[in-house]
């Protein structure tokens, strides 16, 4: 099985952003570890995303939280990304590090808090017009610790009354996406939980009103290929929040834990046709380099998307359905496994050199001496988030 054209076209046109907050410092609540080269400033981040771009062709767009990545003018933050090769993509929202938002911030009981939360939505779309920005992603800290504690019937009409604020004032170009999280911060109930709160949502919203799956954002053992599969027919998976765990949210390297899953996955993306760029699913990044440098952890991560994304194009679809037709169980599975097993790092490697890229962008980095620079130019790089 090798790579053949029809495949490297589909390759070739393979984007994925970068989240600008992965290349801040981050950690877990026990210590949040300094590395060397950090950026202190969102024009650094973008330097880094760029790196990681010039070396693989994969990820030329960037996400931003605000107000993590707050600056005074947007429009020239824009110009200074274009510049290096690469444009502003989702805004996220940040309704979860504030005081005010204690006991939630869209499905609060007080109309003040939730005006300052719908308010901050405002401003965030005012961003987007500035950046170009087509995405405002929403995730909610929202939810509870004990039983009794909220209302969760209230908060969830609630809820659907501050999204539909929001939802008016984006525009017909721009699109709201909805994230979900089974657990954490909240220890109960999570007020947008599972995808299917978070379609229900949606779905009362309008065309322009999708889902993003975050990887890291389900229980243990969730398939979550079934997930992507449901989403694409119903023509809601508006984007990926890519990364890998083993335990809970651990916002490891995408691929990193389980291949296997990621494998299947991007098989069903494909299935859905959602690997067309006009289907709109972002593939997004949502990751944290805790202990690894966090330009070649970046490097790494788009990879591991690539050799997936090969990989599940290399399956043998023809025989795959004829086999499911058939019910040969065996002969099924054998198909699937066999395009999983398919080393494709030989193949890609020729392929960047023929596209006048590194044939191994980590050794490259390596060899670069960006690394070196960073770190002797930057001095006290800043926090990824919270505290920053
Ligand atoms: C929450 O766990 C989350 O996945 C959301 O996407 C946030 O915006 C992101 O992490 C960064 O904290
Ligand atoms: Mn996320
Ligand atoms: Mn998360």
């Amino acid at each position: 099985m090798g790579l053949n054209d029809g495949i490297l076209n589909q390759l070739a046109e393979q984007v994925i952003e970068l989240p600008s907050w992965a290349f801040g410092n981050s950690g877990t609540r026990f210590k949040v570890f300094a590395t060397p080269g950090t950026p202190r400033t969102v024009e650094e981040k973008l330097a880094d995303a760029a790196k990681v771009n010039e070396l693989t062709a994969l990820a030329p767009k960037v996400a931003l939280h605000i107000p993590w990545d707050k600056v005074d003018d947007y429009a020239a933050l824009r110009t200074y990304a274009e510049d290096l090769g690469v444009s502003l993509g989702t805004i996220n929202s940040n309704t979860f590090q504030d005081d005010i938002y204690k006991f939630g911030s869209l499905t609060h009981v007080d109309a003040a808090v939730r005006r300052k939360a719908i308010d901050h939505h405002y401003e965030c779309i005012e961003i987007m017009n500035q950046t170009g920005s087509r995405d405002l992603k929403i995730w909610l800290a929202d939810g509870t610790n004990y039983p009794g504690q909220g209302d969760i019937r209230g908060r969830q009409d609630r809820l659907a009354d501050s999204l539909a604020e929001i939802y008016a004032r984006i525009s017909p170009e721009q699109r709201l996406v909805l994230e979900y999280k089974f657990f954490e911060p909240a220890f109960y109930h999570t007020d947008v939980p599972d995808w299917g709160t978070s379609y229900a949502q949606v779905a009362a919203l309008g065309e322009n009103a999708v889902v993003c799956l975050d990887t890291g954002h389900h229980a243990p053992g969730t398939n979550i290929e079934f997930i992507v599969a449901q989403l694409l027919r119903l023509g809601k998976l508006g984007s990926f929040d890519f990364n890998s765990r083993f335990y809970a949210d651990d916002d490891l390297i995408v691929g990193a834990a389980d291949p296997f899953q990621l494998f299947r996955i991007i098989y069903e993306v494909i299935r859905g046709g959602g690997l067309d760029p006009d289907a709109g699913v972002a593939f997004m990044l949502d990751q944290c380099h805790n202990v690894e440098d966090k330009v070649p952890g970046q490097i790494r991560s788009v990879l591991n998307v690539q050799e997936m994304t090969a990989r599940a194009l290399l399956v043998d679809t023809d025989a795959l359905f004829a086999a499911q037709q058939a019910g040969d169980v065996l002969g099924a599975n054998a198909i699937f496994m066999d395009a999983f097993y398919t080393d494709v790092r030989p193949d890609l490697a020729t392929w960047r050199e023929s596209r006048g890229l590194p044939a191994d962008p980590l050794k490259a980095y390596a060899e670069s001496g960006y690394q070196k620079t960073i770190e002797t130019e930057r001095v006290g790089g800043t926090q990824a988030g919270w505290g920053a």
